[in-house]
């Protein structure tokens, strides 16, 4: 059962169908006419179409499990996807969920258990209170002081960049401290907060890992995120440039033997900054990842496929040893939106064409006459283009997004269409705030 919509529903229904596994799509009211609901073999309305009362309304997706008589619950990006309650009640049920333990989207989904455990199992991090920040002020200042400024206050309970603050000085801490508290309690029902060395436009690096319940892990080298807007990315790729074999190495062998000692299993990223050659950890994600599409390509594995067969017990299909880049890899995320104000625009699709040829896929549930509804995410296709270099890669890219057709709603195409050609970006290795910045110019 796919407990998801858009592209990332079609995207686990390809992999099931491949693997023989026969499908439930469950559904909104406004999404009776989503592709992969019209493929699977069976699909169940959960609810009316805003998601807090049907893709995040557990008890509406787990009816939809039990009267489909389902064996497992595949649960997507975003939605239920790190919700450990529900992961909790998804093994209670009686169902596999395909994710990691209820226990393991615990630990890092409280960002001060997911650093201390990383730390421990000799992941570098940032420089920071390593716990909870004190009541006590003073204790704080010292703290910082010692740390030395900038530094950045974040809710342990945040993540994805909720709840957090930047601090220039000594003079501004207290009164930080207070206000991101009085904020994450507001947000998350929770106030604890700690404090990390503030890195200045650092890169955004992940790494893919993948274990199994046998105790093999392996990493699937980086990605690199660092052209977003607001949080949200706007182009991936893999390899990261500049980044060395002997780093990737390195790094990647510490989050492999990292998942060893906290036993995690299935797909999972960790994410990194990176600066002036260190790699510090700020955060794990527990799920498959938007931009997942760039490491299958240059590493020739099926994430999805993997994931599924780790959660029915089966055993890594590879050592680390058989693991090899090749090639380089760039996914656009393609969004139903204004692409100069960034405004959503939803709408009927009254002409869809998808661009091909060597090196390209597009993961998108989009078709003519498919209608964009207001009550979700805007992203309607992510276009991916693999060449043998980095080079060849953008060329094919730059030709897909001249190919592609979307008419009926604006798209971001023509900021990629921009981002493809700016100099920065063809060089490669620009910082988390370079896209802000060039849109503010
Ligand atoms: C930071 C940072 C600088 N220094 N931590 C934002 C989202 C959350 N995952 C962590 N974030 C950051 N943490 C330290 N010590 C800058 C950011 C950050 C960021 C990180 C990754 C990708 C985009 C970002 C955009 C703004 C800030």
């Amino acid at each position: 059962m796919i407990a998801n919509r858009g592209e990332i529903a079609l995207r686990v229904l390809r992999a099931c169908r491949e693997l023989g596994i026969r499908t439930v799509a469950v559904h909104s009211t406004a999404d009776r006419d989503l592709k992969h609901v019209r493929l699977a073999d069976e699909s169940v309305c959960i609810g009316p179409p805003d998601a807090a009362q049907s893709y995040l309304n557990i008890p509406a997706v787990l009816s939809a499990a039990e009267v489909t008589d389902a064996v497992a619950i595949h649960p997507g990006y975003g939605f239920l996807s790190e919700n450990a309650d529900f992961a909790e009640r998804v093994e209670q049920s009686g169902f596999v969920f395909i994710g990691p333990s209820p226990d393991t989207i615990r630990l890092m989904g409280d960002k001060i258990s997911a650093i201390d455990a990383m730390r421990r199992a000799g992941v570098p991090c940032v420089p920071g209170s390593e716990g909870p920040l004190d009541e006590d002020p003073d204790a704080n200042a010292r703290l910082a002081r010692d740390i030395g400024y900038p530094v950045i206050i974040k809710a342990a309970a945040g993540g994805g960049g909720r709840g957090m603050r930047v601090v220039n000085s000594e003079a501004a801490l207290a009164n930080a401290v207070l206000m991101t508290r009085a904020e994450a309690m507001a947000a998350f029902g929770d106030g604890t907060v700690y404090l990390e060395k503030y890195l200045d436009n650092p890169r955004h690096i992940e790494i893919q890992v993948l274990a199994d319940t046998h105790g093999n892990a392996v990493h699937l080298g980086e990605r690199d995120c660092s052209m977003q807007r607001r949080h949200q990315k706007v182009i991936e790729e893999a390899p990261a440039p500049g980044i060395t074999d002997r780093m990737r190495k390195r790094l990647g062998a510490r989050c492999a033997t990292a998942c060893k000692a906290i036993d995690y299993r299935g797909v999972g990223t960790f994410e990194f900054l990176y600066q002036d050659g260190d790699f510090y950890f700020i955060e794990m994600n527990t799920r498959l990842q938007v931009e997942h599409p760039v490491t299958e390509f240059v590493t020739g594995t099926d994430l999805v496929k993997t994931q599924i067969l780790i959660a029915a017990g089966e055993r890594l299909p590879f050592k680390q040893s058989d693991i090899t880049l090749s090639g380089h890899a760039i996914e656009c995320r393609i969004n139903a939106e204004d692409p100069v104000t960034f405004t959503p625009n939803p709408g009927k699709i009254s002409l869809f064409h998808a661009p091909g040829g060597p090196g390209i896929r597009l993961d998108s549930h989009l078709y003519t006459g498919y209608t964009v509804p207001p009550n979700y995410d805007s992203l309607i296709a992510k276009l991916i283009a693999f060449g043998d270099t980095r080079e060849s890669a953008i060329a094919r890219m730059r030709i897909a997004l001249d190919e592609i057709i979307v008419e009926g709603i604006r798209t971001n195409v023509p900021m990629h269409v921009e981002l493809l050609s700016d100099s920065a970006f063809i060089e490669g290795g620009v910082g988390i705030s370079y896209l802000e910045r060039k849109l503010a110019r």
